[in-house]
């Protein structure tokens, strides 16, 4: 309960903030964007979404946090548009946010508010969400890729779903999960499975991003092994969106 009035007043007061971790191409152009939400506590500091976003989801917070991130991220989404930016941004959703009833009616409602655009919009979602009530997850990614939205699995390979999804679910891109890439090239398991998930993607006609970037070995072995996008600190650490846009600026 403590965390959760914590929680409650950090959003109130302004302690939380969005930040943004551009991803690149295989010539390091900036071709998206995750949007992260970072917490810093007036006495404690930074907390770190990997603690906090649990407790929020444990609690119900998530749903309250979840309409401020995607509200922040619209709002993102339209400040890059009118900086000369039109590349898409990712949102993460959790899967309790996902399956409110009023999930897709909230989307349409905050895009209208907003004026951001949908094409430009990709949820990433996690495998957790696929495995209750498929049907109507299928029926709501339909409902939003309708207005043009994408959808995107995140940490790719670490759930416990099966790869039926695959072929079931309007998808658009997978997100290698950071601890495969890790100990790529070296390990000969990681290595493997990097490689099938790319084929793999490949063939289904699937986007792919691999995330956790951290060294140069890591991004060539990904991009001789077809990757297109890549996520992580050797090319940009998550920052604040005015951070990047300022950087863009003096760049072009
Ligand atoms: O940014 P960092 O790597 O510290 O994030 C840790 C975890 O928190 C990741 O799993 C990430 O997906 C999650 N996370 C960060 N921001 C958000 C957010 O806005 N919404 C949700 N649901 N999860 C987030
Ligand atoms: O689960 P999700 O993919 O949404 O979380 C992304 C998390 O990965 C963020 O918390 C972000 O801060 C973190 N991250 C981004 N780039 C790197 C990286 O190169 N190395 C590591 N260890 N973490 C990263
Ligand atoms: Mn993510
Ligand atoms: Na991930």
């Amino acid at each position: 309960l403590t965390v959760e009035r914590e929680l409650s007043e950090a959003i109130s007061g302004g302690q939380l903030q969005m930040h943004i971790q551009p991803q690149v191409d295989r010539h390091g152009t900036p071709v998206g964007g995750e949007m992260l939400m970072r917490w810093t506590h007036p006495e404690r500091g930074p907390i770190s979404p990997a603690i906090f976003i649990p407790v929020a989801e444990e609690s119900g917070m998530i749903l309250r946090l979840g309409d401020w991130v995607m509200e922040q991220g619209c709002l993102a989404l339209l400040q890059l548009q009118q900086a000369g930016w039109d590349i898409p941004l990712s949102v993460n959703v959790s899967p309790k946010q996902f399956r409110q009833v009023d999930f897709v009616e909230k989307v349409k409602q905050v895009l209208k508010n907003t004026g951001a655009p949908p094409a430009r919009l990709i949820l990433e979602v996690t495998e957790g969400l696929l495995i209750e009530n498929l049907q109507d997850t299928i029926a709501r990614m339909v409902e939003l890729t309708k207005l043009g939205i994408r959808f995107s699995i995140d940490d790719f390979g670490t759930g416990y779903s099966s790869l039926a999804y695959l072929k079931k679910l309007p998808l658009y891109e997978l997100k290698i999960d950071k601890s495969f890439v890790q100990d790529t090239p070296d390990d000969a398991n990681d290595t493997a499975i990097v490689q099938s998930i790319l084929s793999m993607a490949s063939h289904l006609g699937l986007r792919v991003v691999a995330e956790g970037v951290e060294t140069r070995e890591q991004a060539d072995f990904l991009i001789a092994n077809g990757c297109a996008s890549m996520q992580g600190f050797l090319f940009f650490r998550p920052m604040p969106l005015d951070k990047w846009l300022a950087l863009q600026k003096q760049n072009s």
